[in-house]
């Protein structure tokens, strides 16, 4: 009997605004914190708090600099001008779905606009039309790390309880606007990543807040995105019927270095560092090991009355995350090798190969990952980030990178074992970086991750031109077939 993929399984790929648009100054859009956020190609790639350290002074840098070189979320792939070309190349590759995000400061360009920003509007009705066009349903991200700069300078970022009504208002705005388009939809990026860049995620710039408890800040700003989750959720409901709404998780995976039971005890605990941003979005309240920790670290969450009530009411309908890599954690780490995996810095994993960036490559992790998921929220799960992010050469017009393949098929191998052995509902997978963008963690370009490559280096240099990688055409398989192709000749 041929394995493949259960029917109506959507096969597709991910970008996000700030890493693929550019068009940074264009359509009326608004400075987003990513269009501060400079590279630091000095700094070693795997130091992710140096990488992306930031300060007021260096905001105000990036407002009077001109040279868009050092800040390449201004250019991204320069998808706001070449975007139907390439959802042209995701039909081709077969596409069911496409995972993007809207930037808020396209829509509302200082976040606190009276009015929305009609060419931002247009701009998106634009791109959902090409996807329809092709039969490709968007799934959309309402915050993927864009928030606009004037709630950082004005509003001190998502710290504000004000920012809650702003956000409220534009996902009323897109709601509104796209509900015959769009059906899919995620609230926040990631919403776990405050912790470790709560800056890119929160619009939190540690000097702003003189003799505060910076941890204490960073909980309540994830107070108030928690509550706008809820909130968003309920706006989709109201307004688009059949709507589904999902949360988005960093899914990292830990194993004890050892069978040491203090060892197996360090994983446990920081398993549920991130699943605590999820549990609360599934479950619709604070687990009570978070209300723990927020009580034995002295960190007071300013509620507002039916803010509880709000999050009971309003859970997701479905669990999506990313999932690169898995990581070792050991009660005591001393003189253990470390490694870098996804903004997180963990045990290097002795079994297992890792990247030209130190992410551990774990297929199995990623089945591990899916059960974990499943047995805990028993809601469907999307898979809406995964992929590797290599140095990839441009040789007679293609590349051959037989290595992504490699690392898809495994992952691939192990989705279908979740699904058909783990009884797992698996609703889709969105590989991350279908066309090469800018990193988030190190803002570069040269860390490639699609099907499709663009000419463009760290600095912005390159005539942004579309290549087909050996991958495009497997992965145009992989989907014609629903995953038969995996198991050819087998
Ligand atoms: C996730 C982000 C994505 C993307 C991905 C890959 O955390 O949601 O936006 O950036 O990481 O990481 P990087 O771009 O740092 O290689």
């Amino acid at each position: 009997m041929v394995r493949k993929f259960p029917d109506g399984f959507l096969w597709g790929g991910a970008t996000a605004a700030n890493q693929y648009e550019g068009g940074w100054n264009e359509g009326g859009k608004g400075i987003s914190v990513s269009d501060c956020a400079r590279h630091h190609l000095d700094i070693d790639v795997q130091d992710y708090h140096a990488q992306n350290a930031i300060t007021t002074k260096d905001i105000e840098e990036a407002l009077k600099s001109q040279d868009d070189s050092l800040y390449p979320k201004r250019h991204g792939s320069d998808g706001y001008h070449h975007y139907k070309e390439d959802i042209k190349l995701f039909a081709e590759m077969g596409f069911k779905v496409y995972r993007m995000s809207i930037a808020w400061s396209r829509i509302f360009p200082n976040g606190d606009d009276e009015q929305p920003n009609e060419e931002g509007l247009k701009f998106y009705d634009d791109v959902f039309d090409e996807c329809l066009k092709y039969g490709i349903e968007p799934l959309v991200t309402m915050s993927h790390y864009e928030p606009p700069l004037n709630i950082v300078l004005n509003y001190n970022g998502w710290a504000s309880r004000e920012v809650v009504d702003m956000f409220v208002k534009y996902v009323e705005v897109i709601c509104e606007r796209y509900k015959d388009k769009v059906k899919y939809w995620l609230t926040f990026n990631e919403v776990d990543s405050m912790i470790r860049h709560p800056y890119t995620t929160g619009g939190l710039v540690e000097d702003r807040f003189p003799g505060q408890n910076f941890q204490q800040v960073i909980f309540q700003a994830m107070h108030h995105q928690f509550v706008a989750s809820a909130l968003a959720t309920k706006i989709c409901h109201e307004k688009i019927p059949g709507s589904k709404v999902g949360c988005m998780l960093t899914k990292l995976t830990y194993y004890p270095y050892t069978c040491k039971p203090e060892d197996v005890l360090q994983a446990q605990q920081d398993m549920r560092s991130t699943y605590c941003y999820s549990d609360t979005q599934v479950f619709g309240e604070y687990p009570a090991y978070l209300l723990a920790k927020f009580k034995n670290e002295g960190i007071h969450i300013q509620m507002e009355e039916g803010d509880l009530d709000i999050m009971k009411k309003y859970p997701v309908d479905f669990v999506s995350f990313s999932y690169y890599s898995s990581s070792c954690v050991a009660k005591d780490d001393k003189g253990l090798k470390k490694t870098a995996a996804n903004t997180n810095v963990a045990i290097k994993n002795p079994y297992i190969p890792s990247s030209d960036w130190g992410w551990q490559i774990d297929p199995i992790g990623l089945r591990v990952s899916l059960v974990d998921l499943y047995d805990r929220y028993r809601k469907p799960l999307f898979i809406v980030e995964n992929g590797l992010g290599a140095k990839d050469e441009l040789v007679d017009g293609t590349v051959d990178d037989q290595y992504r393949i490699d690392y898809f098929d495994a992952h691939f191998r192990e989705m279908l074992n979740a699904i058909e052995i783990d009884g797992v509902d698996l609703m889709g997978y969105t590989s991350w970086g279908c066309i090469d963008l800018v990193s988030e963690s190190t803002k570069q370009m040269s860390k490639r991750y699609g099907f499709i490559y663009v000419d463009c280096d760290d600095l912005g240099n390159g005539t942004y031109k579309r290549y087909k990688k050996k991958s495009f055409d497997w992965y145009k398989k992989v989907i014609e077939t629903n995953g038969a192709w995996l198991f050819e000749g087998e």
